[in-house]
């Protein structure tokens, strides 16, 4: 029985018996497969410090560190319910430890970055060596080395954590052990890695490892001076003026799967619309500004958390001096020559 080729009815009575064959036309689906833009269910979204903090000191209370192995306040895209995820591929969680808590020591292939909110006094450690945290301060823990973090201070600490969690699931290459030890042994005095690293110098025999960063703190007091000294020389019409952290023994990524940037936006800088492949996570350090998107507009202050999902035209207006931190996926997407940026309408 032949068919009228324009039949609905028959198409879908196809449709049915060979899907229970696991078949499916490609000519329904085909458009929105290869759309001619980039399309993705995460929505530009706003934490509001002033709004998470109460919610994050609760959780204190609730439940302890060692319980919950990380106590953290995923930043959940409300366009991505369910799938713990901030962007398309990036996490992004608030994580709080209490003075006297451990976060017990672990390892996986997701690798991490932390980027100091709140608080300072704690400790992470990386690879035995311990790097202790004040606010603005960047530190990553790459994939497959063993951390844990530690309060010895007497204030909470909150940090916000990032994640290349979905690239990972996405890969199917998830793995996990932990450590048997609370905390690991150290091994290197603080500062060592820095010393070794990250003075413009390197050992002489050595050698990149998996496109990781040997230094992994960038403190914030360094970081911002370096934005300060050029602040009043020429300014990118989008950014004002972005710097991007970078692997000293490569100028590649500090993470393989994830770039991190530090901006200043002089007080009445109005950029010109910018949008990019990489949906990026942004964190207020300093400053007041205003977001400006195609369909909402939001004012951000200091701790205050947004995103902006890949392609959302956007305009960065600072009412204040302001600093921004962010992250995404741009070395994914640049190692695999997909990364697309436009500026301007
Ligand atoms: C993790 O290991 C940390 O080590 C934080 O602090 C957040 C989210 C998902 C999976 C592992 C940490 C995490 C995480």
């Amino acid at each position: 029985m032949n068919a009228r080729l324009d039949d609905a009815a028959a198409r879908r009575a196809y449709y049915d018996r060979i899907a229970v064959h696991s078949l499916k036309p490609l000519w329904e689906v085909l458009a929105a497969l290869v759309p001619p833009l980039p399309v993705t269910e995460a929505v530009p979204a706003l934490w509001r410090w002033r709004d998470v903090k109460p919610f994050v000191a609760e959780s204190g209370s609730l439940i302890t560190a060692r319980e919950a192995e990380r106590r953290v306040l995923i930043l959940e895209n409300p366009g991505l319910p369910g799938q713990s995820t901030t962007t398309s591929t990036m996490y992004a969680g608030l994580q709080l430890i209490l003075p006297g808590e451990v976060a017990p020591a672990h390892r996986h292939t997701q690798s991490a970055l932390r980027f100091v909110v709140d608080g300072e006094g704690a400790y992470t450690a990386v690879d035995g060596e311990r790097v202790t945290m004040s606010p603005g301060d960047f530190i990553i823990t790459p994939m497959w080395t063993w951390h844990d973090h530690g309060n010895p201070g007497d204030r909470p600490v909150v940090w916000l954590d990032g994640l290349d969690i979905a690239v990972v699931r996405m890969l199917g290459a998830q793995f996990r052990e932990n450590h048997g030890h609370e905390s690991q042994p150290v091994s290197r005095p603080e500062g060592d890695a820095a010393a070794r690293y990250g003075s413009g110098m390197l050992p002489v025999d050595y050698a990149p490892r998996n496109g990781v960063t040997p230094v992994f703190c960038y403190p914030y007091r360094t970081s911002r001076a370096a934005l300060a000294t050029m602040a009043d020389g020429p300014r990118h019409r989008c950014h004002g003026i972005k710097m991007r952290y970078v692997n000293p023994a490569t100028g590649g990524a500090p993470i393989a799967t994830i770039g991190a940037f530090l901006q200043w936006l002089p007080k009445g800088f109005a950029g010109a619309p910018y949008r990019c492949t990489d949906g990026t996570v942004f964190t207020v350090v300093e400053g007041a500004a205003r977001v400006e998107l195609d369909d909402r507009s939001f004012d951000v202050g200091p701790k205050d958390t947004f995103v902006i999902p890949s392609w959302h035209r956007h305009r960065l207006h600072a009412r204040e001096d302001t600093v921004l931190f962010s992250f995404s996926d741009r070395p994914i997407q640049q190692a695999l020559h997909l990364w697309r940026e436009h500026e301007g309408e």
